[in-house]
């Protein structure tokens, strides 16, 4: 048996591919055809599968249940088709016929009933999960920045862990949803983490050997003063010969050990990182140093956008964070190499609750752009709260910068709309953790994040259908697990910052509410709320001018508060407590409307999922009856500060006479 198909360590949950979403296929006459490293992972599949089931893998030409058939070229499309009693999947590639497979699985059942014939490909060619890991045990960050399930499945206290059986069975389940490139490391890159480009390679080359049999090519986040901290030069000036040399050699030494290398992920003059305005560069300079050292081998930079001054004064009202992104890049748009990626964050501040589609995804049409969304729940419940963002990535990937007849976010990713193609990226909300992703219910995020990467067009309640029903084996959970999970980030937002203002969560953390905690402090995120009103204004006429920085429609949409969206309305004015809502409701209203019943609704998820005891393992009913309880005194924390907070400063009462403190 080979590593990609051993069984899991003992305790750690199967997830999406447990035992019996492996029947309907394990237990039918299966062939396969075609040869290579994937084609071997999926035979690996079947073998473990055939051998729990029942079925048999024939290779004579007798009929079979299952004809796996691959040829040598190396596309993710298959085709799938059913008819005379067998179901034939087709692809022209290893990729291709692991994809198959996992479709297969899918399907269960189904996929063994009736006559038809199913195309596939992925509308994304890239579709990467970031890890913001450390090698070494951060300070502040631990193991994992942003993490909320535990250590590192890579590394541990500074090391990469001896034993990567759980990298293994983490690679199955990423192939599974068709994400086909991880970045290894944090994008905030220390000391350590910096070596795992020079000295510390052959760790490197161990991880990715352990991606490479499920089609999966592997990234490193590296340090912009590589040059300079690991190669002791005096520059890392991206114009400077020796500097383009260092990374040259530094390259081709990546290569030797890894020949299918993905490439680099850089955040650069971002948070404290080094990057080229150090040297009087822009980042078209510097992403193209780094893509003329990987243009050789086929590799690719990773170039984040989420560039701003992270040390602005409270004070200043001219300086608004939401803009920097767009004032540094769009005026770059042309000048990076076609292996350059301009990896933007999809919101313009930063994996909030609510926010608008960044308008730099509209802006740039000469470059590639891939959209980065925020698996890891920092800002939304740190994998305490169930909160399904499949609905939120949806919208935002359905979004339509340009209006109605154009095309979407998705559409931009992948090269559809305007411009070359760049791709999807999350980071993972992954770790050590028996479940996986500490709340065992936020696998559906993890599992939804792959699939929408795969195809925008399948709606979040598909995606999620989909998740149920390969990990749950009682068809009655799927009733009460769509009621309790469809709509939690919408209940999410209730309860927590509202109508698109952002923030207010505890300083540093941000995890649970402290109404000010940002308001007088250097990052930029701030809601301006006094005695009269609330709100950012981001407008042409009296704000920030933001506005300005998406095309018609919605640059006038924006711009008034009377076609402003209701769920941003704070994002992009700032409007009196009694300004009326297109709901009908006045904004304090809303404020407390909402609260009451965000934290009503979590009285509610907390009965149903009370209502699945006995249906679901005890041990992932036990771990979420205890986070409930965790998320209804949270959210009960939430709604009594934030109507306080906003009931003293606005001096209006509830117009129910709820009890506000
Ligand atoms: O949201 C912020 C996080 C940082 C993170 C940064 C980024 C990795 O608070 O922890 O750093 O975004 O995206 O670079």
């Amino acid at each position: 048996m080979n590593q990609s198909t051993a069984p899991l360590p003992h305790g750690v949950d199967p997830a999406w591919l447990p035992s019996f979403a492996l029947r309907p296929l394990g237990s039918r006459r299966i062939r396969i055809a075609g040869s290579g490293p994937l084609v071997d992972t999926v035979r690996g599949e079947v073998a473990a599968a055939v051998a729990e089931h029942g079925g048999v893998l024939v290779d004579s030409q007798e009929p079979v249940d299952l004809d796996l058939i691959c040829g040598n070229g190396g596309t993710e499309a298959f085709t799938v088709t059913r008819e005379d009693r067998t179901t034939t999947v087709h692809a022209n590639g290893g990729p291709g016929l692991l994809y198959g497979f996992h479709h297969v699985v899918r399907r269960g059942e189904a996929a063994f009933d009736g006559t038809w014939t199913e195309r596939v490909a992925p509308r994304q060619a890239i579709r990467m999960l970031d890890h913001w890991d450390n090698v070494d045990v951060h300070p502040v960050m631990g193991q994992v920045e942003r993490g909320y399930a535990g250590g590192s499945l890579f590394y541990d206290n500074g090391v990469v862990r001896a034993d990567l059986g759980r990298v293994a069975a983490y690679a199955r389940l990423l192939a599974s949803i068709g994400i086909n490139r991880v970045g290894l490391n944090n994008v905030n890159v220390h000391r350590t983490e910096a070596r795992l480009l020079t000295d510390l390679l052959p760790d490197v080359v161990r991880l990715a050997a352990v991606f490479r049999p499920q089609g999966i090519k592997v990234c490193l986040s590296v340090s912009f003063a590589a040059p300079v901290t690991l190669g002791g030069l005096a520059t890392a000036d991206p114009l400077d010969p020796e500097v383009r040399d260092w990374w040259a050699r530094t390259t081709a030494d990546v290569y030797a050990a890894i020949p299918d290398f993905a490439g680099y992920v850089v955040k650069a003059d971002s948070e404290g990182q080094p990057g080229p305005f150090g040297y009087g560069r822009d980042h078209a300079d510097g992403a193209n140093a780094l893509a003329r050292a990987l243009k050789p081998f086929g590799g690719t930079v990773f170039w984040r956008a989420f560039v701003y001054n992270h040390r602005q004064d409270w004070r200043d009202r001219t300086t608004d964070r939401a803009r920097a992104a767009h004032d540094h890049f769009a005026p770059l748009d042309g000048r990076f190499d076609d292996n350059v990626v301009v990896q933007v964050k999809a919101g313009p501040i930063d994996f909030q609750t609510r926010e608008p589609v960044s308008p730099v995804i509209a802006a740039m049409p000469s470059t590639r752009l891939a959209v980065e969304l925020q698996v890891t729940q920092e800002y939304t419940g740190h994998q305490k709260h169930v909160c399904h963002l499949v609905p939120l990535w949806r919208e935002m990937l359905s979004f339509r910068p340009w209006g109605e007849e154009e095309g979407t976010v998705a559409d931009i990713a992948a090269g559809r709309a305007s411009g070359p193609a760049g791709g999807v990226v999350a980071v993972s909300n992954a770790g050590d953790d028996p479940f996986w992703t500490g709340h065992p219910l936020a696998q559906a995020n993890l599992y939804g994040f792959g699939r929408l990467a795969w195809d925008d067009r399948l709606t979040s309640a598909e995606v999620l259908d989909e998740w149920i029903g390969l990990t749950f084996a009682d068809p009655d959970v799927r009733g009460p697990l769509h009621r309790l999970v469809d709509d939690s980030w919408r209940t999410y937002e209730k309860y927590t910052a509202p109508l698109g203002v952002g923030f207010m969560v505890r300083p540093g953390g941000h995890y649970g509410p402290d109404v000010d905690g940002y308001e007088y402090s250097p990052w930029g995120t701030y809601h301006f709320a006094d005695r009269d009103g609330v709100g950012v204004d981001r407008t042409r006429a009296t704000g920030t001018g933001f506005t300005g920085q998406f095309p018609p429609p919605w640059r006038n949409l924006y711009e008034s508060p009377e076609t402003c969206p209701d769920e941003l309305l704070l994002f992009f004015h700032h409007v009196p407590y009694g300004h009326v809502l297109h709901s009908g409701t006045t904004v304090v209203q809303h404020i407390y409307d909402t609260h009451f019943d965000g934290r009503e609704e979590v009285v509610r998820m907390a009965a149903t999922w009370a209502e699945l005891e006995g249906r679901v393992p005890a041990s992932t009913f036990r771990r979420v009856t205890e986070l409930l309880g965790e998320q209804l005194r949270s959210a009960t924390e939430w709604r009594d500060q934030v109507n306080t907070y906003f009931h003293r400063k606005s001096g209006v009462p509830d117009a129910r006479g709820r009890r506000i403190y």
